[in-house]
C-alpha cells in the first residue's frame, strides 16, 4: 500500500464491474478515479511544502494531528481521512466475498456482539443514523474489544487511538446512481460484497501490533 508522499491512486484489487450487480461499475469508477484521486491529489498538494509531514505515514498524520503545523492541519487531516478511508472501504469488499465472519473475528463477534445477525443490525441502524456526510465502522478499542461507532464528513477513528477494521461509505455519492436516495437497500447490497476474508485479516495485522 503507497502509504507516504508521494501519494498514488493504486488501482482497485479487482474490476469496476466486479462487485455488480450490488455496487454498479459507474459508482466505483467515479467514486476510485475521481473521489479517492481529488482526496489524494489535494493531500499531496497541503503537504508538498512541509517536509516534516511529507515524511509521516498516513496513518501517523491521522493519529497525531498535533504533528501537522496549524496552518495545513484541517487540509490535511480532511483529505489524508479521505485516501485513508476510502482505501479501507475498497479493500474489504470484494467479487468473491467470505459474507460470514469465521475464524477469530467470527468469535469475537459472536462473544461481544451477538453473532452475525446482531452484528449486521446494529451496523445498519449505525450507518443509518448518520445524518448527511460519514461512515459506520466497526472498530478493535484499546481494551481490544469491539464496538461499532459513525463518523462525519472523512473523519477517522484512528484519531481516537482505535483501531478500524472495517468501513461502510454512505456519502450519498457511493449509491445515489444505482440506489437513488435508498440507503438502506444500498446497505444492503454492500453486505454482499464485504468479505470477512479481509476483515479476519485486519484483525490478525491488529493483534500483531499489539
Ligand atoms: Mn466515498
Amino acid at each position: 500500500m503507497n502509504s507516504c508522499y508521494p501519494f498514488i491512486n493504486t488501482p482497485l484489487p479487482y474490476d469496476y464491474d466486479a462487485l455488480e450487480p450490488y455496487i454498479d461499475t459507474q459508482t466505483m469508477m467515479l467514486h476510485h478515479d475521481r473521489h479517492l484521486g481529488t482526496y489524494i491529489k489535494n493531500l499531496n498538494k497541503a503537504i508538498k511544502y512541509f517536509p516534516s509531514v511529507r515524511r509521516m505515514s498516513l496513518v501517523d498524520m491521522l493519529r497525531n494531528p498535533s504533528k501537522i503545523p496549524c496552518e495545513i492541519r484541517t487540509q490535511v487531516l480532511r483529505n489524508a481521512g479521505g485516501v485513508y478511508n476510502h482505501r479501507l472501504f475498497f479493500n474489504t469488499m470484494s467479487p468473491q466475498a467470505k459474507t460470514r465472519p469465521d475464524g477469530q473475528i467470527g468469535n469475537m463477534i459472536t462473544k461481544q456482539i451477538g453473532g452475525y445477525d446482531n452484528f449486521a443490525d446494529k451496523l445498519k441502524e449505525a450507518a443509518m443514523s448518520v445524518f448527511g456526510s460519514g461512515y459506520a465502522w466497526l472498530v478493535v478499542c484499546k481494551n481490544n474489544s469491539l464496538k461499532i461507532v459513525t463518523t462525519a464528513n472523512q473523519e477517522t477513528p484512528l484519531s481516537n487511538g482505535l483501531y478500524p477494521l472495517l468501513n461502510l461509505d454512505v456519502w450519498e455519492h457511493a449509491y445515489y446512481l444505482k440506489h437513488y436516495n435508498e440507503r438502506s437497500k444500498y446497505i444492503d447490497d454492500w453486505f454482499r460484497v464485504l468479505d470477512f476474508n479481509k476483515v479476519e485479516e485486519r484483525y490478525k495485522e491488529h493483534c500483531d501490533l499489539i
